[in-house]
């Protein structure tokens, strides 16, 4: 029996509405028109800062998006609103974040010729989970029919990586015989849709993946996972202050900082280096440098943070065959972007090949995980 522990499969859901550019700021737009006019006194008198407009232009030159999956279309781009409207279900009900796992969990079952008593570890990993207990990856397990045991982790964008590492461990120590690591990123209601700097940044996604022991593995691409890697440094420049405390906080529950808010250009300075660094570092650890790498899968959070960290990396743009960009149809999708960028880029890679798959944000978090075509 080797040691080596493998990503068998995996899935990819994205909900059947998506939003391009124009239509997101002609919403946005026509909100910040009523808004001003609404608060023409008071932006007069400078008690108010007037809405500035937002550019389908600049989205994609400073973004690289144009366009992105949501959960629910209706209410997004009602400009009385400016939230989608996500109707709310029984408890007797799936819930909606539950059903996204379960569609893309499917999907990486099947691509790693897996059924339900193949696997024993849930795990649900996310920027957000829609409730706090029962743990969405219990309810994942019990409507799949695993048994064995699941929980939910919370890491923002590295939630997807970070999860990865547990699965590893847990094969590795063979505490698990195999893992279904879950990503159902459903960001929109989190987006402050009146807020120019930040309207456009999200989409709805969910990924899975399948880790197991190589000696069990059937599928047709399977990846072993050389070595993990993760770092952590707290930074307020990625943040959103909602928490089941703000019912107690005698403050509006639904105010701006509540929702996703960000110092955008810091966070581009500083987490650029820290990743380039930190992949850098994790190839040493193999005696590999960037140009043994054939794919790199990276967070998917903006084009010019990808193109700026395979500069370093390689003295070189990368090509889109090896750096793979999914932002310009997905958007950033927290910590699903990588996962995503593996599941529609992974197939032509052949035996030998190495492959890198790498988050970096909120937290700051950054997670890598190096792996090699079977
Ligand atoms: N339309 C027109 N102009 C705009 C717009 C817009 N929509 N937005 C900003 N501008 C303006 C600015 O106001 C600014 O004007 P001025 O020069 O007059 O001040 C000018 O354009 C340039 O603005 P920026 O300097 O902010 O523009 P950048 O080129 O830096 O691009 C970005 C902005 C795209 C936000 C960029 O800074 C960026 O991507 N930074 C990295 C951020 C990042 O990666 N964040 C990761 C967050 S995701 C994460 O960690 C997971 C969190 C959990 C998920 C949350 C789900 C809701």
């Amino acid at each position: 029996m080797t040691n080596s522990v493998v990503i068998s499969g995996s899935g990819l859901w994205n909900p059947p509405h998506s939003i391009s550019n124009e239509e997101l700021v002609d919403a946005y737009n026509a909100y910040a028109q009523q808004f001003n006019e609404q608060n023409a006194d008071e932006i007069e008198s400078g008690a108010v800062t007037a809405k500035p407009f937002s550019s389908a232009e600049f989205i994609q030159k400073a973004s690289g998006i144009r366009s992105r999956y949501c959960y629910m279309k209706d209410g997004v781009l009602d400009i009385n609103r400016m939230r989608p409207i996500i109707p709310e279900r029984s408890e007797e009900e799936l819930s909606d974040q539950a059903e996204m796992a379960i569609n893309a969990a499917k999907l990486a079952l099947e691509a790693a010729n897996k059924t339900a008593e193949d696997i024993d570890v849930v795990i649900v990993s996310c920027a957000y989970t829609q409730r706090s207990y029962p743990a969405l990856a219990i309810e994942v397990q019990g409507a799949l029919g695993i048994k064995g045991f699941g929980f939910d982790m919370l890491v923002a964008c590295s939630a997807a990586t970070f999860a990865l590492h547990r699965a590893y461990e847990m094969i590795s120590a063979g505490t698990a015989k195999g893992v279904l690591v879950i990503n159902p990123e459903l960001t929109s209601p989190q987006v402050n849709y009146c807020d120019r700097d930040s309207h456009f940044i999200f989409g709805d996604v969910a990924t899975a993946m399948v880790v197991e022991h190589a000696d069990t593995a059937t599928s047709e691409h399977v990846f072993d996972i050389l070595s993990t890697k993760a770092i952590t440094q707290y930074s307020n420049n990625i943040r959103s202050n909602f928490g089941y405390v703000s019912r107690a906080n005698d403050v509006d529950p639904y105010g701006a900082d509540k929702l996703f808010h960000q110092e955008g250009r810091k966070v581009f300075k500083e987490v650029c280096p820290m990743a380039a660094e930190h992949i850098s570092e994790h190839l040493e650890r193999h005696q590999l440098t960037s140009a043994d790498v054939k794919r790199w899968w990276l967070h998917q959070a903006n084009i010019n943070m990808n193109t700026l960290i395979s500069k370093r990396l390689l003295g070189r743009e990368a090509t889109a065959e090896e750096a793979p960009i999914v932002l310009d149809r997905y958007a950033n999708t927290a910590s699903a972007g990588s996962i995503i960028a593996f599941n529609l880029h992974h197939k032509d890679l052949q035996s030998g090949d190495y492959g890198l798959l790498c988050s970096f944000g909120a937290g700051y978090s950054i997670g890598s995980l190096l792996v090699r075509k079977r």
